[in-house]
C-alpha cells in the first residue's frame, strides 16, 4: 500500500478483515506500507497490521513479496504509481478519481488492459458501490422493479468546508487533488448513478464556485504549497461546490449537487431513483436501510417502505451479523478487498475498472468544461 493517511486506514482495514469474515480463494498479506516520513510510515504499519515500512514507492514496487499494489496517495501521484506498478507485473488497486486528469487516466486505462492480456488486474475505488443497500438498489433496479427510469438524483453533502478559516490543505489545491468537491465527492455519485442506471450519462450542464478564496496555511504546509502570501493565506485553486445535470442514453435526466458547505451534513451522499413502477431511496447517514415505493400497488396502501438491509440474501450480508445488527462506512473497504481478491483469483476485470475511472474521469472534465461555458450542454466523449 502506498499511503497511509484516512485512506490507508481504511483500506488497510478492509485488507485486515476480508479473509477473516469471507471465504476467499486467496489469502491478502499485509506486506509493506509506503510513505515518505519514516518514522510516521512506521507507526502506520504497526497500527495497521503490515509486516514492514518503506519512504520510496519505487523500492515497495521492485519488491518480489509484493503481488499487488493498492495507492491510497492523492490524484496528483496516482498516474505514475500505476503505471510503474502495472509495467512491474503487480495487479493494482487505485483509490477514486483515478487521476488527476483525462490524458492519465487514459494512460493508466491502456496500461491496464495491455497488463490485462498478461493476467493482471486493475480496480478503481469507488467503494459506495459495495455497500449492501446500494448494491440491493442496482439489483432492484435490473429486476425492473421500478420499471423504465425517469430521474436519477444524487446529491453528496459535507460541511467540514464552512468554516473560512479552515486550512489549505491538499484537497483544495487543483495541482494536487485535481478538482475540489467535483473529484472528491462528485467522482463518487457520478460513479454511483452510472452503476445503479446500468448506463452511462451522455453529456452535462453544469455550475461550480469557489466560495472562499483564500484560506490559512498551516504551518507545516507552507513550505509545500506554492502561491504562499505574506498574510499567511494561500489561494483555493478548486471548486467548493458543483451542480450539474446529466442525460442518460434511455432519456432518463439525472441530477447532482456535491459540496462541502451544507452545514450540519457530515457524509450525506443521498439518492433516489423514479422510474415508471416505483422509487428507490437512500441516505449513507442511514445506510443499513434503503426505502423502496412500489408504484403498481392501489394508492391507498403504497407508500414508502423501509427495506432493513441487513438479511443474509442482501449483498455482502451472507458473511456477517444476523439481521438488524447492520454495518457501516469501513465495511465498504472489506467488500472491496473481497471483490478485488476474487477478481484476480479469477482473474477477471473487476468492476469499476480503470476504463470505468476513465469514463467518470471525462464526466468531471465535461462537468468543468460547461460550467466555464456558462452550463452549456457538454457532450461526454467516448
Ligand atoms: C472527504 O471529503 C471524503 O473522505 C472523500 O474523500 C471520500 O472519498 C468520501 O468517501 C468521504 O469523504
Amino acid at each position: 500500500m502506498v499511503g497511509y493517511a484516512f485512506m490507508g486506514a481504511a483500506h488497510s482495514q478492509g485488507w485486515r478483515t476480508a479473509g477473516r469474515v469471507f471465504d476467499l480463494p486467496l489469502r491478502p498479506e499485509l506486506s509493506v506500507i509506503c510513505g515518505r516520513d519514516a518514522q510516521a510510515v512506521q507507526a502506520a504499519a504497526d497500527r495497521h497490521g503490515w509486516a514492514s515500512a518503506e519512504t520510496d514507492w519505487r523500492a515497495l514496487i521492485a519488491r518480489d513479496d509484493v503481488d499487488l499494489v493498492d495507492i491510497c496517495t492523492p490524484g496528483d501521484s496516482h498516474a505514475e504509481i500505476a503505471l510503474a506498478a502495472l509495467a512491474a507485473g503487480k495487479h493494482v488497486l487505485c483509490e477514486k478519481p483515478l487521476a488527476n486528469t483525462v490524458e492519465e487516466a487514459e494512460a493508466m486505462t491502456s496500461a491496464a488492459e495491455a497488463a490485462h492480456a498478461r493476467g493482471q488486474i486493475a480496480m478503481v475505488g469507488f467503494n459506495y458501490r459495495r455497500l449492501p443497500a446500494t448494491a440491493l438498489a442496482r439489483r432492484m433496479v435490473a429486476e425492473g422493479r421500478i420499471g423504465t427510469l425517469r430521474h436519477v438524483r444524487l446529491t453528496y453533502l459535507q460541511d467540514w468546508l464552512a468554516d473560512p478559516q479552515s486550512p489549505l490543505t491538499w484537497r483544495l489545491r487543483k495541482e494536487q487533488a485535481g478538482s475540489g468537491s467535483l473529484g472528491d465527492l462528485g467522482a463518487h455519485i457520478v460513479d454511483l448513478a452510472q452503476f445503479l442506471a446500468g448506463e452511462q450519462l451522455t453529456g452535462v450542464s453544469a455550475l461550480t464556485e469557489t466560495f472562499v478564496r483564500r484560506r490559512p496555511l498551516p504551518g507545516a504546509q507552507a513550505g509545500g504549497l506554492s502561491a504562499v502570501a505574506a498574510d499567511g493565506t494561500g489561494e483555493v485553486t478548486v471548486d467548493d461546490a458543483a451542480l450539474f445535470t446529466g442525460r442518460f442514453p434511455s432519456g432518463a435526466l439525472a441530477s447532482f449537487e456535491a459540496t462541502r458547505y451544507a452545514t450540519g451534513r457530515k457524509n450525506a451522499l443521498r439518492l433516489e431513483l423514479n422510474g415508471e413502477r416505483g422509487s428507490l431511496s437512500f441516505d449513507l447517514e442511514r445506510l443499513n436501510e434503503l426505502w423502496y415505493h412500489d408504484a403498481t400497488e392501489p394508492d391507498e396502501h403504497a407508500g414508502f417502505r423501509r427495506i432493513l438491509v441487513t438479511e443474509p440474501g442482501h449483498p455482502y450480508l451472507e458473511a456477517w451479523w444476523p439481521p438488524g445488527h447492520g454495518l457501516g462506512y469501513e465495511h465498504t473497504f472489506v467488500h472491496q478487498a473481497r471483490d478485488l481478491v476474487h477478481a484476480v483469483a479469477e482473474g477477471r476485470t473487476p468492476e469499476p475498472s480503470f476504463a470505468d475511472g476513465l469514463q467518470v474521469q471525462r464526466v468531471l472534465a465535461a462537468v468543468e468544461e460547461s460550467a466555464e461555458k456558462n452550463s452549456v450542454f457538454t457532450p461526454i466523449a467516448v
